[in-house]
């Protein structure tokens, strides 16, 4: 039986990957925003609809450096429901993270909670898109403007979604999307921020690049974030696969829908309207009281099956190690419950339907 694990990244073929890089041994140009890496950003304004992107070397330094360009001071309203990234980002530019709660439908941040959360410190408020579920932007908008907050989405899920028409990614003052290998849409490593203010590209330019303005200025305390081509031409390669690969996955998401809604006790995400979607995850939140089995004994049971589903995110950040005794994960009891009841079940292109039901099977064996 072969190991089906949480995803596999989608690749282009070999042969279009060595056509793309061979004008790198022309050229000699491997890094710091050469050819292909311009190129990409450009490719990438076009298809996702925004207005400015600038391309960094993995989702991450995106959003700490996108969050330093702010220059904030206080506190930052955030869920806990995300990936380790999300907190750190905030925590690495001495802010505070205020961790705000998640709505027990669709896991984003919980906005009828945030206003409660706003002090005279507040500065900002960074939601997650997690899974590729578009949190209440529109709400979260009004509430920015209404206390003169900035907002920095984690939109590291979710590549080419669209909300009534527009980019997701489009929304707020800036957005985040990782090119992770195991993202609907890779550069291997790879980032990016979204944003619509050219004071704002000119900093975060400086910043991914040590500070540095002129060969002579350096008047930024900067990082090292830059997309190498070798990078850039895997994203280029990738790009133009990127439609394809979505709808291979709403294939198996509506298999896996199909297959599993309506089971008493099987939480699955809410189709939302408005969206178009990237199924990027598909997460399943099992409640032991009703079905009489944990989401760990789901998560055992699929091993033995040599099917790999992951906890993702478990644990919530507010009970990192790392954070010991800062904050309280009981402040956020949805996150928690949710966070120990969830398993993301394998996704991605290749996964053959086939396979995708010895998943299904697995589950449906412990039912
Ligand atoms: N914000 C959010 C909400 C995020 O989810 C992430 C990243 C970020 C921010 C930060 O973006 P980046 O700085 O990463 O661009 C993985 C990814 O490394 C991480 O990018 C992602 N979120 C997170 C949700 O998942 P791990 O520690 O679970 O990865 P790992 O190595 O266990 O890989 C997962 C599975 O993928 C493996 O079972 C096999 C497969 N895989 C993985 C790699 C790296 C492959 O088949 N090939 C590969 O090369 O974090």
């Amino acid at each position: 039986m072969d190991k089906i694990l949480v995803t596999s990244p989608s690749m282009t073929s070999y042969e279009e990957y060595i056509d793309e890089i061979k004008s790198i041994w022309d050229t000699k140009w491997l890094t710091n925003m050469g050819p292909k890496h311009n190129q990409l950003e450009f490719e990438l304004r076009t298809y996702l609809g925004v207005e400015k992107i600038s391309l960094f070397t993995n989702g991450h330094s995106a959003l700490e450096l996108g969050l330093q360009a702010m220059n904030l001071k206080g506190e930052v309203i955030t869920t806990p429901f995300t990936f380790a990234s999300t907190t750190h980002a905030i925590v690495r530019n001495g802010l505070t993270p205020v961790f705000c709660d998640i709505n027990a439908n669709d896991y984003t941040i919980d906005v009828d909670q945030i206003e409660n959360l706003i002090t005279d410190r507040t500065c900002a408020i960074v939601p997650v898109h997690v899974y590729g579920t578009v949190c209440d932007i529109e709400r979260i908008d009004k509430l920015a403007i209404k206390y003169g907050l900035k907002v920095i989405y984690d939109a590291a899920h979710t590549f080419g979604v669209k909300y009534k028409g527009r980019s997701v990614v489009s929304y707020g003052d800036a957005s985040m999307l990782s090119f992770h290998a195991t993202k609907v849409y890779n550069t291997i490593e790879g980032g990016a921020l979204c944003y619509n203010n050219d004071e704002y590209g000119n900093k975060l330019r400086k910043l991914r690049d040590f500070g540095i303005k002129t060969a002579e200025i350096i008047d930024g305390i900067g990082a090292n974030a830059k997309m190498s081509e070798f990078h850039a031409a895997m994203g280029l390669c990738n790009l133009r696969h990127v439609d394809e690969e979505i709808a291979k996955r709403k294939e198996i998401v509506n298999l896996y829908r199909s297959e599993l809604s309506g089971i008493d006790g099987v939480q699955l995400l809410p189709i939302q309207d408005n969206v178009k979607s990237n199924y990027a995850y598909f997460p399943v939140v099992f409640n032991e009281r009703i079905l009489g089995f944990t989401r760990n004994e789901v998560f055992e049971h699929l091993r033995l099956r040599e099917v790999y589903a992951r906890k993702y995110f478990y644990p919530i950040a507010n009970s990192f190690d790392c954070y010991l005794g800062k904050y309280d994960p009981c402040t956020t009891p949805v996150a928690l419950h949710v966070s120990k009841r969830v398993l993301t079940l394998p996704l991605y292109a290749s996964l053959s339907l086939e396979n995708a039901m010895r998943v299904v099977d697995g589950i449906k064996e412990m039912l």
